[in-house]
């Protein structure tokens, strides 16, 4: 009954949808080859990957724990959308283009220009695609030499058949922000040098990975351990089978029912005599991991800004579709107000999260200065907390956009803000950011922050028209001192840093 059938909100291509992008890479990185790479994996993202984004969602993982005749294989069975998504991932060179630098300083920022298009429609498999960068990055900082050579190799190819991804294994059931103190996985010396790793990893995502990153504490000849962050060490281990087709020193536990990244398994594991390798000095699992960290915290940062960037896009196309009132969304004052809000807060958080991209390919091209350096430092916590948060906040805010369709399954628009919700949890939550913000501006004597005001300067001292940006100038001022009352708050809740900074 009834003749009225609302058009849906079209996904058009993403590059070519996104002014803001294009005039960055115009005015900073105005390569032919660049705009027609992005143009084309735009049309591709938006004609083909987004319905298998989809069907990853429509299909999620799922664990069989036994063969029908008995025998323990915990098989992670995955879609064939999700195993799509890989080969995609080396042909597009998801994770190539940050080493090969073929764009020097610039290719970290064409990289995750092209995960940024990417990410909404790729059913999570960004997770798989932040932690491999992770592991490329930390092998890379620890020497790309036997036994992580041919993994090296594999994670920045751009070869389907040899394109390997990395798992992340921090967390075990007493910590996942204090890793230091709750890691329980003890690593057991062998004979020829490696290791045989036991322990419960509580949260591990994209389990499917060949690969992971660890940490565990290393036993003595007693069998003794150091407690603390200090007994902790970085591990390198292959996920692979034996000839019983069983998984070597893994026992998948179960899959995790979360709330949203249901595209992907997260599982928990037990690692019963997993065989690996020590990456860094006994000791120094921690500091040795830091360069994942950093790494996936701005994957982190480029999904939560193409969140909010997606919604949007869909959002925008809905006001010229929908009537309301006897005249298009579009021309509702109110609504164009609300859809103008959330375009300031996307546009903020992208050319924040492209400014660290920016300094993270200066960082790996030699070129960047100690002023650079330290930004990089601390944004990188700032910029993955803030567009973590955030992101939640628009894609809510766009779900209402679409009325009551925005709170329907099958329009795919709440699956958004379920994903969206962990953005601010894994890869450190938001208090746990923030007192990294404390610990770098503490272990620099300051410097950090020395380095932002003067950037923040020297940005204020090129603007010709001050009296134009008279409110900016406020507005950073007011930032500045809310900076700094955070940081003396923080550090008087956390005296320990403040006798570092001393
Ligand atoms: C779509 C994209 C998705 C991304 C992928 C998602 C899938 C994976 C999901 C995950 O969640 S993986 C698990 C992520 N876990 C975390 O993020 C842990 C959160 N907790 C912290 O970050 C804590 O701050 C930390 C574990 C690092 C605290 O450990 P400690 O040992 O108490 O820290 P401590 O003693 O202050 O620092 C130890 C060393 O590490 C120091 O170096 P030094 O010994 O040389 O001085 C620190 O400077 C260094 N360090 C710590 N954090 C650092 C860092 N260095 C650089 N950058 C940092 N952020
Ligand atoms: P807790 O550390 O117990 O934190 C609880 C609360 O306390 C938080 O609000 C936190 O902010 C707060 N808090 C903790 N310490 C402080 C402090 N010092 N000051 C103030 N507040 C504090 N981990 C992996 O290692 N690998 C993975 O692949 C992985 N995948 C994940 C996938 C999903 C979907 C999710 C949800 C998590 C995943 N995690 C993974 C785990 C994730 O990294 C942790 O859940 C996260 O780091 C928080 O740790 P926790 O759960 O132990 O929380």
């Amino acid at each position: 009954i009834g003749s009225f059938f609302q058009e849906q909100p079209a996904l058009k291509n993403p590059f070519l949808e996104d002014a803001l992008l294009r005039a960055y890479l115009r005015r900073h990185l105005p390569q032919q080859a660049v705009f027609l790479d992005l143009s084309a994996f735009g049309e591709c993202v938006a004609k083909e990957v987004d319905t298998w984004g989809r069907e990853c969602e429509v299909n999620p993982p799922r664990l069989v724990h036994f063969d029908p005749w008995g025998r323990r294989v915990d098989h992670i069975v995955t879609s064939a959308a999700w195993k799509r998504m890989k080969d995609l991932s080396a042909q597009e060179g998801l994770v190539a283009i940050g080493y090969e630098r073929s764009f020097g300083e610039w290719s970290r920022v064409y990289q995750m220009s092209k995960l940024y298009l990417y990410s909404p429609s790729s059913g999570l498999y960004t997770c798989p695609l932040a932690m491999t960068d992770g592991a490329a990055k930390v092998i890379q900082s620890v020497g790309v030499s036997p036994p992580v050579e041919e993994a090296y190799s594999r994670l920045i190819s751009r070869q389907p058949e040899r394109f390997w991804t990395s798992g992340q294994w921090m967390t075990e059931r007493q910590g996942g922000s204090d890793v230091g103190s709750g890691t329980e996985t003890v690593a057991v010396p062998q004979t020829d040098g490696s290791y045989k790793l036991h322990g419960l990893k509580w949260f591990t995502s994209a389990t499917d990975a060949d690969m992971t990153l660890t940490l565990a504490r290393v036993q003595d000849r007693t069998g003794a351990t150091t407690a603390g962050s200090r007994g902790l060490s970085l591990f390198y281990a292959e996920v692979s089978r034996g000839e019983d087709g069983k998984l070597r020193g893994i026992e998948v536990q179960r899959l995790k029912d979360k709330l949203g990244t249901r595209q992907m398994p997260t599982a928990e594991l037990l690692l019963d005599g997993l065989p690996a390798y020590r990456l860094s000095e006994e000791g120094r699992g921690v500091a040795s991991i830091a360069n994942m960290l950093t790494i996936t915290r701005i994957h982190n940062s480029i999904s939560a800004a193409a969140a909010m960037r997606r919604i949007l896009q869909l959002a925008r196309d809905y006001a010229t579709r929908r009537t309301a009132f006897g005249k298009l969304l579009r021309d509702h004052p109110l609504h164009m107000q609300t859809l103008a809000r959330m375009e300031v807060e996307t546009r903020g958080a992208f050319l924040l999260v492209m400014e660290v991209c920016r300094l993270l390919g200066r960082e790996e091209s030699g070129l960047a200065s100690q002023l650079d350096t330290q930004l990089l430092r601390l944004l990188t916590p700032v910029v993955k907390l803030y567009t973590g948060k955030q992101a939640v906040a628009v894609v809510s805010e766009g779900l209402e956009s679409f009325g009551g369709q925005g709170y329907i399954e099958d329009t795919g628009l709440p699956g958004m803000l379920r994903d969206a919700q962990v953005l601010s949890i894994w890869e450190g939550t938001t208090n746990v950011l923030s007192l990294d913000v404390l610990r770098c501006v503490a272990r620099s004597s300051g410097m950090v922050l020395h380095a932002y005001f003067t950037h923040v300067q020297s940005l204020l001292a090129g603007v010709s028209n001050v009296s134009s940006v008279a409110p900016a100038v406020k507005a950073v001022a007011g930032a500045l001192s809310e900076l700094e009352a955070f940081v003396q708050m923080a550090a008087a809740r956390e005296p320990g840093y403040l006798e570092l900074a001393a």
